[in-house]
């Protein structure tokens, strides 16, 4: 708890542009959340590297999503908006936890043998224990929930374990984090293959909505979107195209499946792509011309980012200090 409030953690890497699925499925959702819980948004960057990056693309990215974070509805002033790769103490709880985690744990990670088959030549440490960091993260500041879609709660999981066999050991030090899955959006899915998730490193554009993608490309994107004969706008398994459709319409227009399946009775997917289309292009007008605002601005990011660094620190050191005493480590003279 900070005052009165329960703490909300999430972050999200800065590799690639950020998706449709990222929104909906993520960003949305904390904006919902942000009155709620006293927040800490973090663009995590240390995670970023366990990919080979371009440096100077990483830190162009870096700052635009933090930037876009703030486009999308995210208060600087109220949520705490911050690189990961300034509070050195993710890092050094993350050494920490690595002693606490298993390897057979780390081996069972979906993620991981994800992205070691994507990325054959480069099989680091740091992606295999990607899990302790984003713990680190997590019970840095003690988070009572966190965020994420579907695809992150294996790591939820290792985290609430990590947590719990830390605490037996040492009476209650951290918070036991639940996750936050919202309704619908959790999956958003490919729009070239409804059976993939929609992805950042999609290597098809047509997959994908970028946030940055502009009218046109939205809506051609949409009418391109693969469906299937059977010609009748319904929520069903048996049409999954159609399906993530129709949970994209219903997170950009608050709308439920059977109100979607009735508006569109007896209409055609031509007609019903284009209204997906246009729902999505109204709610991400707005977040482009903010982000264009706020980018000119460079002293207004920049005095965000040395505030909420600063504040999350505070609150990242309180709970380092405890647990290095924890586990033994010799005070420090002042
Ligand atoms: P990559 O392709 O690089 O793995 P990604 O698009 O999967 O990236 P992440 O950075 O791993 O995105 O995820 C950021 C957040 O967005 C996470 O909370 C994740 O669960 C959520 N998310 C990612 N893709 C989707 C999706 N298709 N539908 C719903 N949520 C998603
Ligand atoms: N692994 C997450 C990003 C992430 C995260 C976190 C999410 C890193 N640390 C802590 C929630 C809480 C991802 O790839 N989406």
């Amino acid at each position: 708890m900070i005052g009165d409030k329960k703490v909300l953690f999430s972050g999200m890497q800065a590799t690639g542009n950020l998706t449709l699925g990222n929104y909906l499925g993520a960003l949305k959702n904390w904006i919902d959340l942000a009155d709620e819980y006293e927040c800490f948004y973090s663009v995590v960057d240390l995670h970023s590297i366990t990919i080979r990056q371009d440096p100077a693309e990483l830190r162009r990215r870096a700052r635009s999503l933090l930037t876009l974070y703030i486009a999308a509805g995210l208060d600087p002033e109220k949520n705490c908006i911050y690189y990961q790769s300034h509070v050195s103490g993710h890092a050094e709880l993350a050494w920490i936890l690595n002693c606490f985690t298993y390897m057979g744990e780390l081996n069972r990670m979906t993620q991981f043998k994800d992205k070691a088959a994507k990325h054959a030549d480069n099989i680091n440490a740091g992606l295999y224990t990607y899990p302790v960091l984003m713990a680190a993260d997590i019970l840095l500041y003690q988070a009572d929930v966190v965020p994420v879609g579907k695809d992150q709660l294996q790591h939820l999981e290792i985290t609430r374990d990590i947590a719990q066999r830390f605490n037996n050991i040492y009476g209650d030090v951290f918070t036991i984090p639940e996750a936050y899955v919202g309704k619908v959006g959790a999956k958003i899915m490919s729009l070239q293959d409804p059976s993939k998730k929609m992805s950042k490193s999609d290597e098809n554009p047509n997959g994908s909505i970028y946030l940055m993608d502009d009218p046109d490309t939205i809506i051609r994107k949409f009418k391109r979107a693969v469906t299937d004969s059977e010609a009748c706008v319904r929520y069903s398994e048996e049409q999954p195209g159609i399906r993530n459709l129709i949970d994209i319409y219903c997170v950009c227009t608050g709308k439920t499946p059977a109100e979607v399946e009735k508006e569109f009775d007896g209409k055609g997917y031509g007609d019903f792509k284009l209204a997906v289309g246009e729902a999505v292009v109204s709610v991400l007008k707005p977040i482009h011309s903010r982000f264009d605002e706020l980018t000119k601005d460079k002293a207004y990011i920049d005095s965000i980012i040395k505030k909420n660094a600063e504040k999350a620190e505070y609150y990242a050191l309180k709970t380092l200090r405890k647990v290095q005493k924890k586990v033994g480590f010799p005070e420090r003279i002042r």
